[in-house]
């Protein structure tokens, strides 16, 4: 297999300059606010963001969206989402490394996903599966031997303490291949497809996955993977992209980096994770003077298709855009909060997610009907906003 890339200056490219253009990428408004100053850090962060939309506003709707800005950036910070009561789960699996430089750079890879699940994203340790294909590089570490046996071991044991509303985070790396019909994963031993991949993987009965494909030919996986309510993230955008990937470890970067957090409310989520990975992937190939060999995209409505460029104009990254591997619980909530308090952070999660969805339908409504919507939900999230900072 070629390893274009893979070698050499490997992490020039993520230690480079910030992240220019990058968010032409995100959902970041490509107008600026019409008044007041750059807003240092968005307290209430998803609020702000239909505040200026690509299309210019009417002047006092403007006006009235920066107060209700001016509004929210005195309060004090706290997370919006909160994922209270819901268990969270990883599988981090590498298959046949190949070559032990490669090894130790998926085994890298690996390691400091877990380092950052297992620390700041407060990861239960216990809930965190590590699969590799020599599991005395680091035994401390990785749990099983990735075979497709150990797979399954894995899941049926998930799938016995999972609850239905928790979300699993599956990140796989290594090798797959692609014959120009069917993906397969290539792990020691038998190597699942991709069809008998999304099985496995979906018999564990959450109603939430992120399934992070960053092998080799891994575009070729999305379709199988692709379900409603799941989120799927590839290194590739076809099963032809055979070259060695580097978007794994730019994914991996994105939950240790501040910069991925383009929207700046102190959290990353999977459609920033992506945003970033992805940009860092062309500026590596370009730093590099590389052909660019690998095209990331993501999927998450559904229909088997991923996108490189997710957001309302095609439908794609609004499950991803409101989708956090964290807990997003504030710490004087976190089993602290008062059955009123955490009432109220559950009742903002919605409110931020109708506004998410709100934006993906606007195409599809008068301008006058988006406004009013918007505006009505804003007031609805500046009202809760109130009363936390009051019982806070
Ligand atoms: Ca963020
Ligand atoms: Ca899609």
């Amino acid at each position: 297999m070629s390893k274009l890339g893979a070698k050499g200056s490997r992490g020039r490219g993520a230690k480079g300059r910030a992240c220019d253009g990058f968010h032409s990428r995100s959902f970041l408004p490509s107008v600026p606010l019409p008044l007041g100053p750059p807003a240092p850090r968005l307290l209430c962060p998803s609020a702000p963001l239909p505040l200026c939309p690509s299309a210019p506003l009417p002047l006092a709707f403007r006006l009235w969206g920066v107060a209700v800005l001016a509004l929210f950036l005195m309060m004090p910070p706290f997370s919006l989402a909160s994922d209270s009561g819901q268990g969270r789960w990883a599988i981090l699996i590498s298959g046949i490394s190949g070559d032990p430089e490669l090894q130790e750079e998926f085994l890298k890879w690996i390691r400091d996903l877990h380092a950052a699940l297992a620390g700041p994203m407060q990861f239960d340790r216990g809930h965190v599966f590590v699969l590799f294909d020599d599991p005395s590089k680091d035994p401390g570490l990785i749990s099983y031997k990735s075979t497709r046996e150990n797979l399954e071991k894995v899941c049926r044991e998930i799938a016995s303490r999972v609850g239905k509303d928790d979300l699993v985070f599956v990140f796989i790396a290594g090798h797959g291949n692609f014959d120009a019909k069917t993906y397969k994963l290539n792990l020691p031993g038998p190597d699942p497809t991709a069809e008998e991949l999304a099985s496995i993987l979906y018999s564990i009965p959450a109603a939430r996955f992120v399934v992070a494909n960053m092998t080799t030919c891994s575009g070729a996986s999305v379709p199988a993977l692709s379900q409603k309510g799941k989120i799927v993230v590839s290194a590739t955008k076809s099963g032809m992209e055979k070259n060695q990937t580097q978007m794994g470890r730019f994914f991996v970067e994105a939950f240790k980096n501040g910069n991925a957090d383009s929207d700046k409310n102190g959290r990353v989520s999977v459609l920033e994770a992506f945003n970033y990975a992805a940009h860092k992937v062309e500026e590596y190939y370009s730093t590099q003077g590389l052909l660019k060999t690998e095209h990331p995209v993501l999927d998450d409505d559904g229909d088997g298709k991923g996108q490189s460029d997710p957001g309302p104009e095609n439908g794609e990254g609004f499950l991803a855009r409101t989708t956090y591997l964290d807990t997003g619980v504030p710490a004087w909530a976190r089993g602290k909060g008062t059955p009123e308090e955490e009432a109220l952070l559950a009742e903002m999660q919605t409110v931020e997610r109708q506004i998410e969805a709100l934006k993906y339908a606007r195409s599809e409504m008068p301008e006058a009907e988006y406004e009013k919507k918007l505006e009505g939900l804003l007031v609805r999230l500046a009202t809760i906003n109130a009363k936390l900072r009051k019982n806070k």
